[in-house]
């Protein structure tokens, strides 16, 4: 039987991380999944009892001290599924979603990777000024790399581990979805794009900052030249 693995950086998100690890559980009866957790980033683990609420839910716990990227890194690392989801904890991602995730690998795809840009996908969740500068990635990535993408820094994915093994992922910070983005192009996984519909964040603060994560995935995207 197939096997998930559902892997989520958390940063201080206790007011959301319960009600994400109920929504998730819900919509995945039946399957055997695994739920992943890896908590941290530069200033430290997080200071509320998001790891305590995850460990009531049955979910693992890593512990990380970089960024997103590599929270995500570590998790992929140690995920023991065949089917490997990346997803936020802030509940901007609906469960809802998962099957059809799972369902894009099942039916062969290296990696399925949501599109807020699809029909059927959208955002409540991205300031104008975000959204163009998102455009402006996947236009660059389109253009550097030749691939056909819609969308660029969303984290809602799943992923082949195998496939997703073979990519050699190195990125700290928030540049990791675009890094993936390129190194699948590179590497000639087949991939494909779902619409999915990216909610505001239910409780706290972003720790996305428009412009040092701009300009860190401005640097993914030209150092992966060649
Ligand atoms: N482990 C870890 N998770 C992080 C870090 N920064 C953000 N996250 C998590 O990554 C997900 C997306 O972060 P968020 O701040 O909502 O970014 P945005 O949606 O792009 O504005 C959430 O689950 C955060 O808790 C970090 O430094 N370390
Ligand atoms: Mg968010």
């Amino acid at each position: 039987m197939v096997t998930v693995s559902i892997v989520i950086p958390t940063l201080n998100e206790e007011a959301n991380i319960g009600s994400l690890l109920s929504g998730i559980k819900r919509e995945l009866k039946g399957i055997r999944y695994e739920l992943l957790i890896v908590d941290g980033g530069p200033g430290g683990h997080s200071t509320d009892s998001t790891v305590a609420i995850a460990k009531r839910h049955g979910s693992k716990i890593l512990y990380d001290d970089m960024g997103k990227g590599s929270a995500l890194i570590k998790g992929i690392k140690t995920a023991k599924g065949d089917i490997i989801i990346s997803m936020d904890a802030d509940l901007s991602h609906e469960p809802k979603e998962l099957r059809l995730l799972i369902s894009g690998i099942a039916s062969g795809y290296d990696m399925c990777v949501g599109s807020r840009f699809l029909s059927g996908g959208g955002t409540s969740d991205m300031p104008f000024f975000r959204v163009f500068g998102n455009k402006v990635f996947v236009a660059m990535v389109n253009l550097l790399y030749g691939s056909r993408y819609t969308d660029m820094c969303y984290g809602y994915r799943s992923f082949s581990r195998r496939a997703l093994k073979k990519l050699r992922l190195t990125e700290k910070g928030f540049g990791i979805e675009t890094e993936i983005n390129i190194k699948a192009q590179k590497a000639k996984l087949k991939v494909l794009e779902v619409p999915s519909f990216e909610k505001k964040r239910r409780h706290g603060e972003g720790k996305l900052h428009s412009f040092r994560d701009g300009w860190a995935i401005l640097l993914t995207v030209l150092k992966n030249i060649g």
